[in-house]
């Protein structure tokens, strides 16, 4: 036994890489840890890529079916879909190679809600797991799992999985065991109950996994970090974008529709996500909450600072400063993050009761509010709905920001008509680019386009909007949500033959 493994059956279960990976069979459904580059198994899926390689070289097919959290990385994502080892992935993805063979039509993905993928699963729409592949920190001596830095849906794969494989990583903090709260009362209709959960700092539920060792036919231990990329700077136009939603959040404080604490934040990732917090505790907001689903480095300063009092969530995405910060003020952290099922992080129910402020990225907008977060130009798909509908639709606020222009300009994310609507313009209340901020609240939709042509398109493509839409206002076939069929889609169709929208 190691001092990681205190469980004696288990650690009789203890294998190599590839022996593990022998109990993956062509055609199972593996359903695997992983969440934002955080608690994937590293070890494992390279193993299997291997077994899928020499197995495609010698004529045979070797695919499996892959669930997991949400995304992971290379050495999950990455090596299986390099051996065209994957023939169906789900939820959402962010690895360019997998990207890539979804989009050549050679991989079927299925982009649900992130609250979703733990229920359906149950309800049985996904057939039966054959296997689950979970990183996890520790085993204890009573045979509980201690959980690693994402909780995905871990507890579900657990339940659900016919065999188990467990990989021990020594890399994943000690000081992890204690943070987790994994909620054991869900129940399927018609016999669920209200969850129990009315404050984002509430623990509901125990701090480690349950499995049946009976299940578990390997055990692998590893010494191996997460993906745990680090963000660069914010530039100038998310400070743009961060200025003009804080300058909104203030607003709403002073017509008092916020207090001072505002309301439990939501926030996706990345580069304007890391602006909107860091404007937070310019702004001198004090003893703030989250209830979110990734905790990045950037939030582990405002708990820090005292900008965050707490912070509720399924993952821990943090660099190797962050990890270095994490560990030297392990029992400062360990009272105010609590890492929670994705189910649980994600429930509409409790994101519309904690009024959670949803903040989310997005691809285009069009000029009535519809959002699409997920496809470029209607048909090519870039990471996956994540966790943003499950925000948007339920939160108190719902805000989705993006800078006015991509691709250097030759692209404008303010557009005549979505390409693809994730957010329908019923979900969506705040639209933010560098340019301005629309609220779209209490509007109708020709209210909304003016707002969204004077206040978030870019001044090079105002006026084509502006054009656009008093034409479909004066010749379209209704006058509610004014479009011209044949044209509405005509800046997608240009982007695609030359490049850029502008022609
Ligand atoms: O592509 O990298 O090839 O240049 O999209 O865009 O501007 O770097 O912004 O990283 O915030 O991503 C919506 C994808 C935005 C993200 C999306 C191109 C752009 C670039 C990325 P390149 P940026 P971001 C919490 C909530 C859904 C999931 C979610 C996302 C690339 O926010 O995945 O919200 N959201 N989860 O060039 C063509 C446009 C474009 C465009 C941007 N209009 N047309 N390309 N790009 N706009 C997390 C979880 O749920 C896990």
């Amino acid at each position: 036994m190691t001092q990681r493994i205190r469980h004696p059956g288990l650690a009789g279960k203890l294998a190599t890489a590839a022996g593990a990976a022998a109990h993956i069979r062509p055609g199972d459904t593996v359903a695997m840890s992983g969440f934002t580059g955080a608690g994937y198994p590293k070890a494992v899926p390279q193993a299997l890529a291997e077994r899928m390689e020499r197995a495609h070289a010698a004529g045979d097919p070797f695919r499996v079916k892959v669930l997991t959290g949400a995304s992971t990385a290379p050495e999950l994502d990455g090596a299986l879909a390099k051996v065209d080892g994957m023939e169906l992935r789900m939820p959402y993805q962010s690895d360019p190679e997998v990207r890539s063979r979804i989009n050549a039509g050679r991989l079927e993905y299925i982009d649900i809600h992130l609250s979703h993928v733990a229920q359906h699963t149950w309800f049985g729409f996904f057939g039966d797991i054959d296997v689950a592949l979970v990183e996890v920190s520790a085993i204890n001596e009573d045979g509980t799992l201690v959980p690693s830095s994402s909780v995905g849906n871990n507890k579900t794969w657990l339940e659900l999985a016919d065999r188990v494989i467990l990989e021990v990583n020594r890399w994943q903090p000690d000081a992890l065991d204690g943070m987790h709260d994994i909620y054991y009362g869900t129940a399927l209709p018609p016999d669920r109950q209200p969850i129990p959960l009315v404050r984002a700092d509430q623990r509901i539920g125990e701090p480690y996994l349950r499995v049946d060792p009976a299940k578990v036919v390997a055990v692998v231990e590893t010494d191996a970090p997460d993906r745990n990329s680090a963000f660069s700077a914010p530039d100038e136009s998310s400070r743009r974008i961060a200025g003009h939603l804080l300058e909104f959040l203030a607003h709403e404080r002073r017509k008092g529709r916020l207090g001072d604490r505002l309301l439990p934040l939501q926030s996706g990732v990345g580069n304007i996500a890391n602006a909107v917090l860091a404007g937070l505790a310019e702004g001198g907001y004090r003893d703030l909450e989250a209830y979110t689903e990734v905790i990045q480095d950037g939030m582990l300063r405002l708990l820090r600072d005292g900008v965050l009092r707490m912070a509720s969530a399924t993952s821990f995405s943090l660099s190797p400063d962050g990890i270095a910060e994490f560990n030297d003020n392990v029992d400062f952290y360990r009272e105010r993050i609590l890492l929670r099922p994705q189910e649980i992080s994600n429930h509409p129910e409790l994101i519309r009761r904690l009024g959670c402020i949803a903040m989310n990225g997005m691809i285009e907008a069009d000029l009535y509010g519809n959002v699409n977060s997920t496809h470029v130009a209607g048909s090519r798909i870039m990471n996956g709905i994540g966790g943003s509908g499950d925000f948007a639709r339920n939160g108190y606020l719902s805000v989705f920001l993006a800078p006015s222009l991509a691709k250097g300009g030759a692209i404008s994310t303010i557009v005549p008509m979505a390409s693809h609507v994730d957010h329908t313009e019923h979900d969506v209340m705040v639209l933010v680019t560098d340019q301005g901020l629309a609220d779209l609240r209490g509007l109708s939709p020709k209210q909304r386009a003016r707002q969204v042509i004077a206040h978030c398109a870019h001044p090079d493509y105002r006026p084509m909007l502006q054009d656009y839409f008093e034409r479909a206002s004066a010749e379209g076939f209704g006058r509610h949500t004014p479009h011209l069929l044949g044209e509405a889609l005509s800046w997608h169709q240009r982007f695609i033959e030359t490049g850029s929208m502008r022609g």
